[in-house]
């Protein structure tokens, strides 16, 4: 029997909703590196990724996509690349409430830009229901911008409104990645 799988990789600031999104997908208790922040303030909650997230999402009997999660914290970005190897496909998880999400945008997918030049970005914007703008057509608006010197394999990348708590939202925001590396995939 044909066994499928998929690696995709979730990235974004802090407390965008990384860990949140994997726990939530995840078919398997996930394993996680979250660690006490030194800094609460910053960070307003109290455990932050340092090295990776895993969890594993069971599409069907022989399909699994092993799903990785980074560290936000820019120190930490030596996992990022490691995280990356072997994936087929990029989730940015965007905070609505951070200062400048389009800024984020722009950072993460320039950070990850050997990656997405070869492989489809879906991005979710979490935290619409603390504050409601931008809106995912600013975002849209934002990445001609946010991708100036490179070209995103998937030209026109989806940008949808998630709640990181909610399993639904990510598994809609998870197949249309899904789907644009592998249509026939499930
Ligand atoms: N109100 C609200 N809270 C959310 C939403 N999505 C996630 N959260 C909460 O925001 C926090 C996100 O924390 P994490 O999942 O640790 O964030 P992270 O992206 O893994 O952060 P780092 O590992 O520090 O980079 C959790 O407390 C979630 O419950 C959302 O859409 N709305
Ligand atoms: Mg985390």
């Amino acid at each position: 029997m044909v066994q499928e799988n998929n690696k995709i990789v979730f990235t974004g600031p802090v407390g965008a909703g990384k860990t949140t999104a994997i726990s939530a997908l995840s078919d398997i208790p996930i394993i996680s590196t979250d660690a006490q922040a030194s800094d609460m303030t910053l960070n307003r909650k109290p455990q932050t990724t340092v090295a990776m997230d895993y969890g594993i999402m069971k599409l069907d009997e022989n399909t699994k996509v092993h799903l990785y999660g980074t560290p936000g914290q820019e120190r930490f970005d030596f996992m990022w690349d490691i995280l990356t190897v072997g994936g087929l496909g990029l989730v940015v998880m965007l905070d609505n409430t951070r200062p400048n999400p389009f800024k984020d945008l722009a950072f993460f997918l320039h950070s990850f830009q050997n990656y997405v030049i070869t492989v489809p970005v879906v991005i979710g914007i979490t935290k619409t229901d603390i504050k409601a703008y931008p809106s995912v057509y600013d975002y849209s608006d934002h990445l001609e911008e946010a991708t100036r010197g490179f070209t995103l394999f998937n030209k026109i990348p989806p940008v949808f409104e998630i709640d990181g708590r909610n399993k639904e939202d990510l598994k809609l925001l998870t197949m249309a990645l899904l789907y644009s590396i592998d249509p026939g995939i499930g």
